[in-house]
């Protein structure tokens, strides 16, 4: 597929997608979401885990493209909105775990991006923050639902109407970020992450963020049922007979995600 805004690279079966335009602080213009839309596509084959991340030292995502903003009538923002969300639900729920290597500004739709993702590791100079009420806005690809769910409804009531922008220290005090690393090294700790998350059952780690996921916002008793079916789904599984006989034999495990 040809990207001009995105960049992916392969390395065996770990995926680096950069959004690609730093330039423009690899804001989220039509573009992009475009070709985002069209990787989860056509998701390539074989890939246990997906690092996201901007190009260059000063940006993950500064936000979606203000200047696209300034002549969109209040149907259109919805359809966008629609859009965006729709993307960010798909990168959510990706079978496959999904982390963001924040690496400079990781504001509105940027953070928002991140927030979809399963979980955040920053840089030191990192930098977050939901600015849509400067603009007059509010975050409209799942800000006000995701980051209260991260971190609570009070800091995220904090965060979002300041619309200041908050240290990589700061939001992982608050719980959204995992870990925070120098510049140099934030590839290769997501690296080293995603190859850890990569040699375990593909089946089960898909389950695993169904069961989180789907029973995260139900009520415990209905989580728990859903729980205890997803934990059935994995005894239909060959990771499973391997991920045991494995332990047994004291030797790795071969998954294949079936
Ligand atoms: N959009 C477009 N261009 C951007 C941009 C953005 N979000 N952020 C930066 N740029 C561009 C700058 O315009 C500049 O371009 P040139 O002037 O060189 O052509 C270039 O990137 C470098 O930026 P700066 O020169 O400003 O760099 P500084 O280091 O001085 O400042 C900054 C860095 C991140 C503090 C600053 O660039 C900044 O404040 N950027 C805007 C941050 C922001 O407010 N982002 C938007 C958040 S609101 C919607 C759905 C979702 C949303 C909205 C609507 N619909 C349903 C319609 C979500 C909205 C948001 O994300």
């Amino acid at each position: 597929m040809d990207m001009e805004t995105l960049s992916f690279e392969q390395q065996g079966t770990i995926g680096i997608l950069k959004v690609n335009r730093p330039k423009a602080l690899n804001a989220l213009n039509a573009q992009v979401l475009t070709e985002l839309e069209g990787f989860f596509d056509a998701f390539p084959k074989g890939l246990r885990c997906l690092i996201i991340t901007g190009e260059g030292e000063k940006a993950f995502v500064a936000g979606a493209d203000i200047k696209e903003m300034e002549s969109s009538t209040p149907d259109q923002a919805h359809k966008q909105a629609q859009r965006g969300q729709a993307l960010f639900d798909r990168i959510e729920t990706c079978r496959v775990p999904v982390i963001a290597a924040v690496n400079g500004f990781a504001l509105g739709g940027g953070f928002e991006l991140a927030l979809a993702c399963d979980f955040i590791v920053a840089s030191q100079n990192a930098k977050f923050g939901l600015p849509e009420v400067s603009l007059g806005l509010i975050p409209g690809y799942g800000g006000t639902q995701r980051l209260g769910r991260a971190i609570g409804k009070g800091k995220a009531r904090f965060v979002t109407l300041t619309g200041d922008i908050y240290s990589a220290e700061q939001a992982y005090a608050w719980g959204v970020v995992v870990k925070v690393v120098p510049p140099a090294q934030l590839l290769s700790e997501c690296l080293q992450i995603a190859e850890k998350i990569a040699a375990r059952s593909p089946a089960a780690l898909s389950l695993a963020k169904r069961a989180i996921h789907e029973g995260f916002d139900g009520n415990q008793w209905e989580a728990l049922k859903l729980e205890a079916e997803l934990f059935a789904d994995t005894f239909r599984t060959k990771d499973h007979s391997e991920g045991i006989k494995a332990f047994i034999e004291k030797r790795a495990p071969r998954f294949t995600g079936e």
